[in-house]
C-alpha cells in the first residue's frame, strides 16, 4: 500500500496540480467520478461561504470565537467522501466540510460556535459523528476505542479521526497510534498539517521530516498527500479505508495543507507569519484548483458557478438565523452540562456568576 509514495523517500501524493490538471500517469488509484467531483466542488463552495460568513459575524459582534477552515476544505470533504456514511467520523474542530458531507445541518455548526453544546449533539444512528473536540487530540483515544469495538463486534465499520499538526505533540496521539497498531484497529488517522499550531510553526512541533513517517514507528503505513488536492485526499482515504476494512489495521494520512485564515477569530496571524508565505499558499487554494478542473472539463459553466456561490451565501445566512433563533440556554444548564452532580468548584462559580448577573442587572 502506497509503496510509490513513501514519505521517508520524500514522496507526496498529488493528482491534481495547481493549474487544475489531473495527472494521467498515476495508475491504479481510485479517482472521483464526475458526479462526485461536482458534489465535492459544491460542498467546498458552501463550506467556504459559511466559513467566511462566520468570520464576518464575529466582526459584527454576532458570533463568539470561531476557528476558520479556509484553505483546508479539501481535507475533510475528500476523506469523508471516501468512507461509508455509517463509518465513524471523529472530528477535531476544523472539519466543517466533512460535517456537510455527512448531511449535518449547517445551523448546528453555527449553534455550537454560538456557545450551545447542542450544536454538537449529532443523532449517532443518523450521522455517526462524535462531538466537536476542542481539547487537543483527546478525540484520538476515543476513536481507537470505537474502531476496536467495531472490530470486536465484526461490523466492518471503520473510524476516520482528525487532528492537527500541533496535536501530534500530545501524548494522546502517540498512545492512540501505538494501540491502534497493536490491535490492528480499523482506523484512519487524518492529520491536517496546516503548518501552524496557533503561532507555533510545524518545524518547532517535531524534528521528523514529515508527520506521515511517524506511522512506521508504530508498525503501520503513513502517507503524505497534498491536502489541497481533493483527488489525492480522496484516493489515499479510499485505499486506507479498504485496507482497514480488510483487516489490515490503521493508516496515518498527513494532509499537507495551509490555514489561509487566522487560528481563530481571536488570533492575529500577521504577528507570526509572512504575507509572502500566505500569498504563495493562496495560489494553491483547493477551491480555485478544483474550479479550474470542473471548468476545463465542462462539468459546470462560469454562470452556474456564480449562481452556486450566491445560493451558498443565502444558505449560510439562513442557517445562521436559524441557529441564532434557537432557544438560549439557561445559566444553570451551562454549568450543569458536564457533571451529573456539580462539583463544589463549579457550584461556587455558578454562585459568583449569579451574583454578577444580579449586579449587572
Ligand atoms: C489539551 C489542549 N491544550 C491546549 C489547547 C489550546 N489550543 C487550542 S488550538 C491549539 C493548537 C492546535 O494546533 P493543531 O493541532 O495544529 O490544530 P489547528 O488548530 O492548527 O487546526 C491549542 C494549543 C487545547 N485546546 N487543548
Amino acid at each position: 500500500m502506497f509503496e510509490n509514495f513513501d514519505p521517508r523517500d520524500g514522496k507526496r501524493l498529488q493528482l491534481l496540480d495547481e493549474n487544475g490538471n489531473l495527472n494521467s500517469e498515476v495508475k491504479d488509484l481510485p479517482l472521483l467520478t464526475d458526479i462526485q467531483v461536482l458534489q465535492a466542488y459544491k460542498t467546498m463552495i458552501i463550506t467556504r461561504e459559511a466559513d467566511e460568513w462566520a468570520v464576518s459575524l464575529n466582526r459584527q459582534g454576532r458570533m463568539p470565537t470561531y476557528p476558520p477552515v479556509k484553505g483546508q476544505e479539501a481535507n475533510s470533504i475528500g476523506s469523508l467522501m471516501a468512507v461509508n456514511n455509517d463509518d465513524w467520523f471523529v472530528q477535531a474542530f476544523r472539519e466543517l466540510g466533512g460535517l456537510l458531507v455527512r448531511g449535518v445541518p449547517l445551523s448546528m455548526h453555527y449553534l455550537y460556535f454560538l456557545g450551545n453544546e447542542m450544536g454538537s449533539h449529532y443523532e449517532p444512528k443518523k450521522y455517526h459523528v462524535l462531538p466537536i473536540s476542542v481539547p487537543i487530540s483527546s478525540q484520538l483515544p476515543h476513536a481507537v476505542g470505537l474502531a476496536y469495538a467495531e472490530l470486536y463486534k465484526k461490523t466492518n465499520k471503520i473510524t476516520l479521526v482528525f487532528n492537527g499538526d500541533g496535536g501530534t505533540s500530545v501524548g494522546d496521539f502517540h498512545e492512540s497510534l501505538n494501540f491502534a497498531g497493536v490491535w490492528k484497529a480499523p482506523v484512519i488517522f487524518y492529520v491536517q498539517n496546516n503548518q501552524y499550531a496557533i503561532s507555533v510553526p510545524r518545524h518547532h512541533q517535531t524534528a521528523s521530516t514529515t508527520i506521515a513517517e511517524k506511522a512506521f514507528g508504530y508498525g503501520f503505513t503513513g502517507v503524505q498527500v497534498d491536502g489541497n488536492d481533493i483527488f489525492a485526499v480522496h484516493a489515499a482515504s479510499r485505499i486506507a479505508a479498504d485496507h482497514a476494512r480488510k483487516g489490515g489495521g490503521p493508516t496515518l494520512i498527513e494532509g499537507f495543507t495551509y490555514r489561509l485564515g487566522a487560528h481563530t477569530t481571536a488570533d492575529d496571524p500577521t504577528r507570526y507569519r509572512e504575507d509572502e508565505e500566505v500569498k504563495e499558499w493562496k495560489k494553491k487554494d483547493p477551491i480555485i484548483r478544483l474550479e479550474k478542473y470542473v471548468l476545463n472539463k465542462k462539468l459546470i459553466t462560469e454562470k452556474q458557478i456564480e449562481k452556486l456561490k450566491k445560493e451558498a451565501k443565502k444558505q449560510a445566512h439562513a442557517a445562521f438565523e436559524e441557529a441564532d433563533s434557537f432557544q438560549k440556554e439557561s445559566l444553570e444548564n451551562t454549568f450543569r452540562y458536564t457533571f451529573k452532580n456539580m462539583p463544589p468548584i463549579l457550584e461556587e462559580q455558578l454562585r459568583q456568576r449569579r451574583e454578577l448577573e444580579r449586579g449587572v442587572n
